[in-house]
């Protein structure tokens, strides 16, 4: 049987070959059946990142976000609830809200017009009778948490109960930049060549970095995440050692002031995967722009400095919080070999583009990153892609989150039903 058509004894097989330590077999990042399972397991299953809470400001305002070969309409109601519903109609099955924003008073499906208010109820279900049961026909509830503006959804009925981990940890984490009022100055889809899965090992390791993001590296540590303590040329010690003393200054600064700063991971063996720290940002230490300044002369939240940047990794997403604006980002599966990222900058709800910061000074950083990524990304689908393709191993050192996410992966599939 060709690869790319697998049987699911072929992807518990797949699962079972993964060598501790090493990337995973071709086929779990190639194979269309796997995609599909990637799809039921990981991505109906779990907490997903979804968007912030204002996407949807105001009562009306809609989301609807493609996640697979589902879908979700994410709203703010008329008692300002934020909902999400699956996006299907109750007659058909229809889909009810096309991709990206809108605005409406009500939902209606554009292929018989029945009519939803914005609570999910059914309104309106012309010619079907006086004798139909509306209350039968209620969009289907997603569930949906808001922690902190960010927000997450489950598609499942039965959504993992660690979510709340995640509140108590992150939550007080965010309050202070009252994500939730903030306003979205820009936002970028791109799409990679790629399986998720190399999306978000890209981002679990910071190896590439020196490498690969002049730009970003201005503003980030590479060592944050990993190094190679042995062998280290005397000019890498120092920076090494330095590092590690601007950390015990910033974290006893951070802990005077209440900022929790620890690095909290929740992974393996975990089905709300997520890890968070306060970095500090390098060059000047304010934000993750250009000249490493502040690009928004408004802060977000709080006007404390010095803030570092807030690192929040979830299942598919990655955020960096800090004091002038925050960079959220969240991949979804397109198919085997495509993967959207979409990238959110939010600055203070007043802050006036060309006044109070300039978009392409606030901007540049993660749009150069988000390129260069997406070309790595490209690049490490082709080669899993090719006959050639062998399972490497992972730096101990530098790859150990990139190591964990596929453990967890492989771990997440078999307690879905996948493995052996
Ligand atoms: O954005 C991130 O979270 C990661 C951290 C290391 C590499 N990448 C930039
Ligand atoms: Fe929506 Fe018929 S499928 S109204
Ligand atoms: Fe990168």
């Amino acid at each position: 049987m060709p690869k790319d058509n697998l049987d699911p004894s072929a992807i518990a097989e797949l699962l079972s070959a993964r060598r501790a330590g090493h990337s995973l077999p071709a086929g779990l990042y190639t194979s269309p059946e796997v995609w599909k399972a990637d799809c039921d397991a990981i991505f109906s299953r779990h907490w997903i990142a979804v968007g912030v809470a204002c996407d949807v400001e105001e009562a009306g305002d809609v989301i609807a976000l493609d996640i697979g070969p589902s879908s979700i309409v994410i709203l703010r109601d008329d008692d300002n609830e934020l909902r999400a519903f699956h996006n299907v109609c109750s007659h058909r099955g229809a889909r009810l809200v096309p991709p990206g924003r809108s605005v409406v008073g009500k939902l209606v499906c554009p292929y018989h017009q029945w009519t939803y208010d914005l609570d999910g109820a059914l309104a309106l279900a012309p010619q079907m009778g006086r004798d139909l049961d509306r209350d039968l026909h209620h969009l289907k509830p997603v569930a949906l948490r808001d922690v902190g503006g960010l927000l997450y959804a489950c598609l499942s009925d039965d959504p993992p109960g660690d979510i709340d981990t995640l509140v108590e940890i992150a939550g007080p984490r965010l309050a202070s930049y009252d994500l939730g009022q903030a306003r979205i100055a820009f936002e970028e889809d791109i799409i990679e060549d790629g399986n998720w899965k190399l999306t978000l090992e890209n981002n679990r390791e910071c190896y590439h970095c020196a490498s690969n993001h002049p730009q970003l590296s201005l503003s980030f540590h590479a060592a944050d995440f990993g190094f190679d303590p042995e062998g280290l040329t005397e000019t890498e010690q120092a920076e090494a050692d330095a590092l590690a003393e601007a950390y015990a200054r910033y974290n006893a600064y951070w802990a005077a002031e209440g900022l929790p700063f620890e690095a909290v991971e929740h992974t393996l063996g975990h089905a709300t995967n997520f890890r968070t720290q306060r970095l500090i940002i390098a060059g000047l230490g304010e934000s993750q722009t250009p000249d490493t300044r502040a690009a928004v002369a408004l802060p977000l939240g709080s006007d404390r400095p010095w803030l570092g940047d807030l690192h929040l990794w979830g299942i598919n997403s990655w955020n960096h919080v800090m004091g002038d604006h925050a960079v959220i980002v969240a991949a979804y599966p397109i198919a085997a070999g495509r993967t959207l990222v979409r990238t959110k900058w939010l600055v203070h709800r007043d802050a006036v583009e060309g006044e109070d910061y300039d978009l392409e000074n606030l901007t540049t950083v993660w749009r150069t990153t988000n390129a260069e990524d997406a070309h790595l990304v490209g690049l490490a689908h082709q080669g899993v892609s090719s006959t050639g393709y062998r399972p490497g191993p992972y730096s101990r050192y530098t790859e150990r989150a990139v190591d964990d996410f596929a453990t967890w992966y492989v771990e997440r599939m078999r307690d879905h039903g996948y493995g052996a």
